[in-house]
């Protein structure tokens, strides 16, 4: 039962421990080719399925003349997974499933069908959209064999850039997002438009977590274990990408695993990061090292490297706490080709902030508390305000248009990375300590052991219920989550 943390759940705290010590003897080595063999021998039989083949972009559905008219069936069955036939959960039998593209002012307009045997629905992550009636309502529930008609106005002035949708409903968000069900959602529009930007290669790469067993199904969410788990992007093992020396691409990277913590860096080349959670950021951060928490987004450039061949993109070794670690891993691989381009230029100012919501009166001050307690025999709670969460019940009601500042402490030694649906919130402090500067407006943050975020936002345009919670999404299937209502 979801109530009930399996045996080998608790297990895997422990082998973490044990292969994060080995690991980090590991950490500043180069990571070559050499490496090829201990990866092949952690993630087992997968890596035998590694075909270099072509990144392919799912499939995309547009919208035409402000509505994007679409069925979304989940179905548990067969699908395509790296070229070969596999079993899992999948909206309209594809993993991932389709990249849906609209229009700040559009309409979506979702057949939603329910074929799996238990109830689902669905969630536009990160989305300003009314948390109400059929739109982005997390508390409605599609049972098995059930169809709903989703309708999700998209306001005109929403931000452009890189979402997400899984199914959330508490108790089988972690099964469900494990299984399959996960896909992009793109608001064109924006940072697409900037000189430096438009017309350049623009790549989607929905990275998710998958453990098969000897037939290619999709193991349980329950019974997976990291270090037999392989990252996929847009359902490929390690595909190949192209670009030519100078040319410079943006890359969508989307974090659609339920619980694996993304610190990507690639060999030669810096990523240029120019948004987060698809909202353009003032200006262009240059990293090494990019951390990307599981339900959030981040656009980057890539400058393809003078030197022609192949590089890699990793999942680098990531120590979070003494209790979380992910072990190195290649997702990808770029191949610098071909004639050279000279007039491709990274910009340096992207777009400005609507406001920058540090010194400004709030209405309001409130203190959530996230913790775990481990101390009772029938398994571990994950609580916030010392509660696990009751659907029926109101957690935070807030006045609408009000403007908030959140302090969310951790009084736990583990990651937790706070989620909030519809409105998007920026940090304004980490560990009590004030942030130097604002880069963009987040809808996800890792929450730090033991430490503490301050949020800051608006409850803008909507009333209506909706959850905040830990986008861990074990911890939130198993009480880590919160309800507003917005009044
Ligand atoms: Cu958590």
């Amino acid at each position: 039962m979801v109530n009930s943390i399996s045996r080998r759940r608790l297990l895997t705290a422990g082998s973490a421990l044990a292969a994060a010590s080995v690991s980090t003897q590991a950490l500043g080595q180069h990571h070559g080719h050499h490496e090829v063999a201990a990866v092949e021998k952690k993630l087992g039989r997968s890596v035998a399925q590694v075909t270099g083949d072509e990144l392919r972009f799912p499939e995309v559905r547009r919208s035409v003349n402000g509505v994007l008219e679409t069925t979304l069936r989940l179905s548990y069955g067969p699908t395509d997974i790296d070229g070969q036939r596999a079993t899992a959960m999948t909206f309209e039998g594809s993993y991932p499933g389709p990249t849906l593209m609209a229009q700040p002012g559009d309409t979506l307009r979702i057949k939603f069908i329910n074929d799996l045997a238990d109830a689902s629905n669905l969630h536009t992550h990160g989305l300003h959209v009314s948390p109400s009636g059929n739109s982005d309502n997390v508390f409605l529930v599609i049972q098995p064999g059930e169809t709903f008609d989703y309708e999700i106005k998209i306001p005109e002035d929403h931000p452009s850039g890189t979402y997400w949708y899984h199914p959330h409903v508490h108790g089988l968000t972690f099964s469900q997002v494990s299984g399959g069900l996960a896909g992009a959602l793109i608001i064109e529009g924006g940072l697409d438009e900037l000189e430096g930007i438009k017309g350049r290669v623009d790549q989607l790469l929905v990275i998710q977590s998958v453990q098969f067993d000897d037939s290619n199904t999709i193991v349980p969410a329950d019974d997976q274990e990291m270090h037999f788990q392989t990252r996929t992007v847009n359902g490929q093992i390690n595909p190949t990408l192209r670009i030519r020396p100078g040319e410079v691409q943006r890359w969508r990277l989307v974090n659609a695993t339920s619980e694996t913590y993304l610190m990507i860096g690639m060999e030669g080349h810096p990523l240029y990061q120019i948004s987060k959670d698809g909202n353009a950021m003032t200006r262009v951060e240059k990293l090494e090292r990019l951390l990307i928490e599981p339900g959030c987004r981040a656009d980057v450039l890539v400058k393809g490297h003078q030197f022609l061949g192949s590089w890699e993109l990793r999942k680098m070794l990531w120590l979070g706490s003494e209790r979380q670690y992910e072990p190195d891993e290649l997702l990808a691989t770029l191949v610098v080709e071909g004639e050279a381009v000279t007039d491709h230029v990274i910009p340096t100012a992207l777009l400005p902030l609507s406001e920058d919501l540090r010194g400004m009166p709030v209405d309001r001050t409130r203190e959530i508390r996230f913790s775990v307690d481990r101390s009772q025999p029938g398994g571990t709670r994950f609580l916030i305000d010392g509660k696990q969460v009751d659907m029926g019940r109101v957690d935070q009601t807030v006045q609408l248009g009000a403007f908030e500042e959140w302090v969310i402490y951790n009084d736990s030694p583990d990651w937790h990375p706070f989620h909030i649906h519809v409105n998007d919130f920026q940090v304004v402090a980490v560990n009590g300590v004030p942030v130097d500067e604002v880069l963009s407006f987040e809808d996800t943050r890792g929450l730090p052991p033991n430490g503490s975020l301050t949020i800051r936002h608006r409850f803008l345009d909507f009333t209506g219920k909706f959850v905040y919670h830990c986008h861990l999404l074990f911890h939130e299937d198993h009480g880590m989550m919160g309800i507003v209502e917005v009044v």
